[in-house]
């Protein structure tokens, strides 16, 4: 697991490279937003179930069929899967937010997790538009808090978006 400051300084050892111009601004742009990345992290924690609560409820209200006979978040257990499942995201995203690199999310959310997708008839499609919602309520609500926000927030969700929307080659 990596943060941005590991990632890049492993990448200069690598060569035996001094840190230069690009290493120094790259990492000058993780400490401006380091207090912003702290305070939204713990506004995000501070109102997890009531994000996830929210999205969820806003995903079933525009793609209603998942939660009727035949959906696959239809039954008390799925819907609970569902539900846990965006928590999970939310909380990894919140991880890699503070980290400032997405590493985490591609060590312990991503791997395998498109096979155990398909194997279940998870759709990833809905998946994808669920942690879409949870991006922009994340930022409305960091945003009331009187918190900057901006890329360094929507990264891990579209970090999360970008790799689950690949399609198979
Ligand atoms: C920390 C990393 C991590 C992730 C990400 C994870 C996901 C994950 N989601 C699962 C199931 C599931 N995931 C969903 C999710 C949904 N169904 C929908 O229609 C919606 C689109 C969506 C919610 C947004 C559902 C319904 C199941 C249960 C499927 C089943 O058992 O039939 C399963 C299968 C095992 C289980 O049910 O617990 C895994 C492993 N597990 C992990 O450890």
């Amino acid at each position: 697991m990596r943060d941005a400051v590991t990632s890049l300084i492993k990448n200069y050892d690598i060569t035996g490279r001094y840190l230069d111009r690009d290493a120094i601004d790259s990492l000058k742009s993780y400490f401006v937003t380091g207090t912003a990345r702290v305070q939204a992290a713990a506004t995000i924690t501070a109102n997890a179930a009531e994000l996830v609560k929210q999205a969820a409820s806003q995903l079933f209200g525009d793609l209603p069929e998942l939660i009727r006979p035949g959906g696959n978040a239809y039954t008390t257990r799925r819907y609970a899967a569902c539900l846990r499942d965006m928590d999970y995201y939310l909380r990894y995203a919140t991880y890699a937010l503070v980290a400032g690199d997405t590493d985490v999310i591609d060590e312990r959310v991503l791997q395998g997790l498109r096979e155990t997708y398909n194997s279940l008839g998870v759709p990833i499609g809905p998946t994808v538009v669920g942690i879409g919602i949870l991006k922009d309520l994340v930022t409305e609500k960091v945003q009331a808090a009187g918190i900057e926000v901006g890329a360094y927030l929507e990264q891990p969700f579209d970090h999360l978006i970008a790799e689950l929307s690949e399609t198979d080659v």
